[in-house]
C-alpha cells in the first residue's frame, strides 16, 4: 500500500473474512494503523467490534493518513493470531530520509511462533487449569523453522542477494508470547525506522524485538558473492515460566554465477556461519543488551519528520502491569504455583472482555453491564512493586472491565510499573489508535518528583509497542486526538488473556472532524 490521501484512494479496504477453518469466529487487527475516526476497522474482539461469525464478513474500511513503513495486521481474537498474520507496509510517497538510492529490494521477515496443538485449545486449556500454557513447539521465519527443528531443512527461509548491493529488512515479531533477539551472521544491521516511525540510524549486530514491534533496517551485503550467513532468531527470556528455548534458522544466500550450487559447497559454509551467528546473537538472558538496544532507539526529528512529544501534560496515569496468584476458588481443582491459577492486572483489575463491544456500547450510550469509566488512575496501594517478595504476598487481583477517559486533545501522560508479583518480567505494552513517545524508563520503582526531570522531550521513540523493562517502568506521553474506545494491552498472548489489559475513550472534539464516525452498516453483531 502506499503512503497518503492526494493520489491514492482515500479510502483503503481490507477484506477482514475469516480465514481460519477449525474456528467459529474471529476478527483481524491492523496493528499500529492509527484508525483515526474509525475505530470500527481496529479489530479486537470485544473492544470495537464483535467476532465476526462463521459465513459472515466484514470489510474492514480505514484511511491511512500520516504513517508510513513497516507495521503488521493479526487476528485479535482468542489466540488465533498465531497463524493469522502478515506484513503491512506503507510505502512512502517522499524518498527514504536516510541513503535510499542504492536500496536494491526488500526483505520482509515475519518472526512468528508455531504449536503443533490447536492453539485455541492451547489457550482453552490454560484458562481452564489456571497453569501456564503450554508452550510453542517452533519460532519460524516467515512461517519457517529451519534446519534445527526436526524433519525440517527444507522448510528454510533464504533471502537472496548480491554482494555490493544494500537492501531493506522488514522485521515483524508476530510471536505470541516471546521477545526474540535476531542477528545476521557477519553483517551490520542498521535500524531506520521502528512501528512505522523513522529513527535516527543505529548500527548493532543484532536486534531486540517483542511481539506487535516492527524493526526496519539496512542491511549492506558487504560479503563475497557466494557466501551464506544465517539468519537467527532466539527467544529473549525474562519469565520464570517454561518457555520455548530454540532457535530459528534462515540463510542469507549470495549468487555467484561462477560456482553452480552444490551441496558439498552449501555444507561446508554453513558450519562456518553457524561459527559467527553465536558470536553475533546476545544470549538468551542478555538484559543488558535488550536494554542497550532498546535506550539506543530514538526517533529521527527532522524537519520534515518533527518528533511531536508532548512537552507538557494533562493528565498523568500510573498503573502497575502485574502478574497474579489467585486462590483457587472453592471446590475447584488449579493447576497454577502452589495449587493457585495465574492471572495478570493493571493496577490489580484483571480485564475481562464484556459480552458486546465496548465501542458500540459506548456509541450507543449503553455502558450499563459493559463497562465502567473508573480505571484508577494511581496503584490501589503503594508498596515496593519491584521489591516485594514475589510469593508470599497476598497476590489476589480484582475483575472488571474497566477504562478511563480523557477530552480530546489531551496530553496524556502512561507510566507502566512492572511488580515482582510472582516473578518480574518483560512487558510489551501495546496501546490501540495512537502512537506514544517513550519518555522515560528505569529499573525499580517510578518516582514522580525525580524520574521525569530525566525524561527525553526531544527525541524519544515515537513507537506503538514498546517493551517495559523487567522489574522496571516506562513512562509514555500521547497526543489523544483520536475520538474512540482504545485497547492497551501486553503483547504476551498469555498474558492478555490473563487479563493484562485495560481500555482509554478519547472524547469527541468540538469540531466534526474530531468525531468517532458512525458504524459501518456490515458491523458484526454479538
Ligand atoms: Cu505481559
Amino acid at each position: 500500500m502506499e503512503e497518503g490521501n492526494s493520489i491514492v484512494p482515500h479510502e483503503t479496504t481490507f477484506n477482514g473474512k475469516r480465514t481460519i477453518s477449525r474456528a467459529d469466529r474471529g476478527s483481524t487487527r491492523r496493528h499500529g494503523l492509527r484508525q483515526y475516526r474509525t475505530g470500527w476497522a481496529d479489530g479486537p474482539a470485544y473492544i470495537t467490534q464483535c467476532p465476526i461469525r462463521s459465513k459472515q464478513s466484514y470489510t474492514y474500511r480505514f484511511k491511512v493518513e500520516d504513517q508510513r513503513g513497516t507495521l503488521l495486521w493479526h487476528a485479535h481474537h482468542s489466540w488465533q493470531r498465531a497463524s493469522v498474520y502478515g506484513a503491512f507496509i506503507i510505502y512512502p510517497r517522499q524518498p527514504y530520509p536516510f541513503s535510499g538510492s542504492h536500496i536494491q529490494s526488500e526483505i520482509p521477515i515475519i518472526l512468528g511462533e508455531w504449536w503443533n496443538d490447536d492453539v485455541d485449545m492451547v489457550e482453552k486449556e490454560m484458562m481452564k487449569t489456571g497453569a501456564g500454557a503450554n508452550v510453542s513447539d517452533a519460532y519460524t521465519l516467515n512461517g519457517l523453522p529451519g534446519p534445527l527443528y526436526p524433519c525440517s531443512t527444507k522448510d528454510t527461509f533464504t533471502a537472496n542477494v548480491d554482494a555490493g548491493k544494500t537492501y531493506i529488512l522488514r522485521i515483524i515479531n508476530a510471536a505470541l508470547n516471546n521477545e526474540l533477539f535476531l542477528a545476521v551472521a557477519n553483517h551490520t544491521l542498521t535500524v531506520v525506522e521502528v512501528d512505522a516511525v523513522y529513527t535516527k540510524p543505529v548500527h548493532t549486530k543484532a536486534i531486540m524485538i517483542a511481539p506487535g514491534q516492527t524493526t526496519t533496517l539496512l542491511l549492506r551485503a558487504d560479503q563475497l558473492s557466494g557466501g551464506e550467513f544465517i539468519i537467527a532468531a532466539t527467544p529473549y527470556v525474562t519469565s520464570v515460566f517454561p518457555f520455548n528455548n530454540s532457535t530459528a534458522f534462515g540463510f542469507l544466500r549470495y549468487s555467484d554465477k561462477s560456482k553452480p550450487e552444490n551441496s558439498e559447497n552449501t555444507r561446508r559454509r554453513r558450519r562456518l556461519t553457524a561459527m559467527s551467528t553465536v558470536a553475533a546473537l546476545p544470549n538468551m538472558l542478555d538484559t543488558k543488551f535488550a536494554t542497550k538496544f532498546s535506550d539506543s532507539i530514538k526517533s529521527l526529528g527532522s524537519a520534515k519528520y518533527p518528533c511531536k512529544v508532548p512537552t507538557k501534560i494533562d493528565k498523568r496515569v500510573i498503573t502497575t502491569i502485574s502478574l497474579n496468584l489467585q486462590d483457587c476458588p472453592p471446590n475447584q481443582t488449579c493447576e497454577g504455583y502452589a495449587g493457585k491459577r495465574f492471572f495478570a492486572s493493571m493496577n490489580n483489575i484483571s480485564f475481562i472482555r464484556p459480552p458486546i463491544s465496548i465501542l458500540e456500547s459506548y456509541y450507543k450510550k449503553q455502558s450499563k453491564g459493559v463497562f465502567s469509566l473508573d480505571f484508577p488512575e494511581k496503584p490501589p496501594n503503594r508498596f515496593d512493586f519491584t521489591g516485594v517478595d514475589p510469593v508470599s504476598e497476598n497476590m489476589n487481583t480484582e475483575f472488571g472491565t474497566k477504562l478511563f477517559e480523557v477530552e480530546f486533545g489531551s496530553r496524556l501522560e502512561i507510566v507502566f510499573q512492572g511488580t515482582s508479583f510472582l516473578n518480574i518480567e518483560n512487558h510489551p505494552l501495546h496501546v490501540h489508535g495512537h502512537n506514544f513517545f517513550v519518555v522515560g524508563r528505569g529499573f525499580g520503582n517510578f518516582d514522580p518528583e525525580k524520574d521525569p526531570k530525566r525524561y527525553n522531550l526531544v527525541d524519544p521513540p515515537e513507537r506503538n509497542t514498546f517493551a517495559v523493562p523487567t522489574g522496571g517502568w516506562a513512562a509514555i506521553r500521547i497526543n489523544a486526538d483520536n475520538p474512540g474506545v482504545w485497547f492497551i494491552h501486553c503483547h504476551l498472548e498469555q498474558h492478555t488473556s490473563w487479563g493484562l489489559a485495560m481500555g482509554f475513550i478519547v472524547k469527541n472534539g468540538p469540531l466534526p472532524s474530531q468525531t468517532l464516525l458512525r458504524p459501518p452498516h456490515d458491523l458484526p453483531q454479538c
